[in-house]
């Protein structure tokens, strides 16, 4: 069996909490053996161009160095405030630098010299996310002929928004130097062949190859998928474990978000407030609970969308509360993976409404953590990943408020029959697409891929 070796922009540490991708890439390890390399977790003065060993195990895991200028420029700069917004729609959020693409360009040359140090022939190399695109086409340059597989999280860009991308030449020949790209969903696979269509060299086979001037590549969905037995075990474990304080008919609405103005979470209570608007004075109480840890805090697009947050939900509360009835619950610090899945079991409806999202695992962590007998209700995006797999939930506009908030009181009113009928369907789609099937299906399909020496 091949080795694996994965790159990704984070190495998992024992410290954090483990979810499904970390152990699944995990086990994958342990049963190929291989190499997981990712950036040390700290920025350093000077970035050596050297990996560091990290802890001992039963494979190695790898640290490239980065400088405080690359973590400004490469980490900050490129992959989250130039490809970030461009893969979720919001060009007008890009912020031009030329600094920003040289430390993208220069990162991803030293990741490149030092990956091709430790892969040996035979290797299946799993690259991970936006931070890497370039990666593969600086392996070429050195001569590494094996399998190159990339996995995008993210929405791949609308052709109409990539020449937005100051290397919008390039980005075409980054794709091509690997042997497979997957992504999250058959949207985004027609979004990166429209983008291809736009080269009268290219031509599409029916199997998903795209063969283009700058070589031949299988473009191909992966939907991510979750552990959904570990999920369900965890969820009935903490089963009522909860004190939420909340009245016994009490309907409890929960958000699961990192605070990111993709996962469009100011819209989520706008349309709860438009709810509680329209609410008959006798109808029982509903309380949203939305946890939203800040992420990439040092940018100013986070920290604008954090305050907008927090002035809305402070506004509604203001309006909406009474003595003994806080209508939103914001929580910003983070919960463990345990208490979330007692919280999602509780909840009797989700809110996932993001404005561009890959996939989103909340909302197949919901529906894995209900009780079958009684489940809650999935509000689902159209334009989550997730909505082209999980048809059983009330798929939503999130830029609708009325539409959402007539969501929010048809979940919450919705008969069992209903209830468990759609849930049964979603689990259904869970269990035969999990987060081990997601690895299985990309790997096996990745070494499948002709290999280019041989080719050659
Ligand atoms: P993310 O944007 O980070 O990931 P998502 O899929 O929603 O998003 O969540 C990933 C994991 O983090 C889930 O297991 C979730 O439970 C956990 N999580 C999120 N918010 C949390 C919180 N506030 N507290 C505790 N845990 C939280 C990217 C893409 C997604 C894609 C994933 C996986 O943006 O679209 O689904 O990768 O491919």
């Amino acid at each position: 069996m091949s080795r694996l070796i994965v790159l990704s922009n984070r190495i998992p540490t024992e410290a954090e909490p483990a979810g499904g991708l970390v152990v699944a890439l995990h086990e994958c390890l342990m049963r190929q053996g291989g190499i997981w390399i990712g950036s040390s977790a700290e920025p350093q003065d000077v970035a050596h161009e050297e990996l560091t060993e990290i802890g001992s195990g039963p494979y190695r895991r790898l640290a490239f160095d980065l400088s405080h200028e690359e973590h400004e420029n490469f980490y900050l700069g490129y992959a989250n405030s130039v490809l970030w917004p461009l893969f979720h729609r919001r060009s007008d959020l890009i912020a031009f630098d030329a600094a920003y693409a040289e430390a993208y360009a220069a990162v991803n040359a030293r990741v490149a010299r030092l990956l091709a140090q430790v892969i040996r022939p035979g290797d299946l190399v799993w690259v991970h996310d936006y931070h890497f695109l370039p990666v593969a086409r600086a392996l070429r340059a050195l001569g590494v002929a094996n399998r190159i597989g990339f996995f995008l999280h993210t929405p791949f860009p609308l052709a109409a928004d990539i020449p937005a991308l100051p290397e919008r030449d390039e980005f075409p020949e980054w794709l091509a130097a690997f042997d497979l790209v997957g992504l999250q969903t058959e949207r985004d696979v027609s979004a990166l062949q429209e983008h291809f269509r736009a080269d009268p060299a290219a031509i599409f086979d029916l199997e998903g190859g795209v063969h283009t001037a700058h070589g031949s590549f299988l473009a191909a969905a992966f939907p991510i998928g979750i552990d959904v037995e570990s999920f369900i075990a965890q969820a009935e474990a903490s089963d009522g474990a909860e004190r939420l304080a909340l009245a016994p008919d009490q309907r409890l609405l929960i958000g699961v978000d990192r605070l990111d103005y993709s996962k469009g979470i100011v819209n989520r209570f706008e349309a709860f407030g438009a709810y509680l608007a329209d609410r008959p004075e006798d109808a029982p109480r509903a309380t949203l609970i939305q946890i939203a840890p800040p992420s990439r805090a040092e940018l100013e697009a986070y920290r604008e969308i954090r305050t907008e947050l927090e002035t809305t939900a402070g506004a509604l509360n203001g309006a909406y509360a009474e003595l003994d009835w806080t209508p939103i619950r914001y929580i910003r610090r983070n919960v463990q993976r345990e208490r979330l899945a007692g919280l999602y079991r509780r909840a009797n409806a989700a809110l996932v409404t993001p404005l561009a999202d890959g996939m989103n695992l909340v909302a197949k962590e919901y529906v894995a953590a209900q009780d079958p007998d009684d489940p809650g209700v999935l509000i689902l995006s159209h334009f989550a990943g997730a909505a082209e797999q999980m048809g059983g939930a009330l798929l939503v506009n999130p830029y609708d408020t009325g539409e959402m908030a007539r969501a929010i009181a048809a979940a919450l009113e919705m008969p069992l029959a209903d209830r468990r009928a759609r849930h049964a369907g979603m689990m259904e789609e869970l269990l035969a697409r999990d987060i081990s099937w997601w690895t299985e299906s990309f790997l096996s399909t990745l070494a499948r891929q002709t290999h280019r020496a041989a080719a050659e």
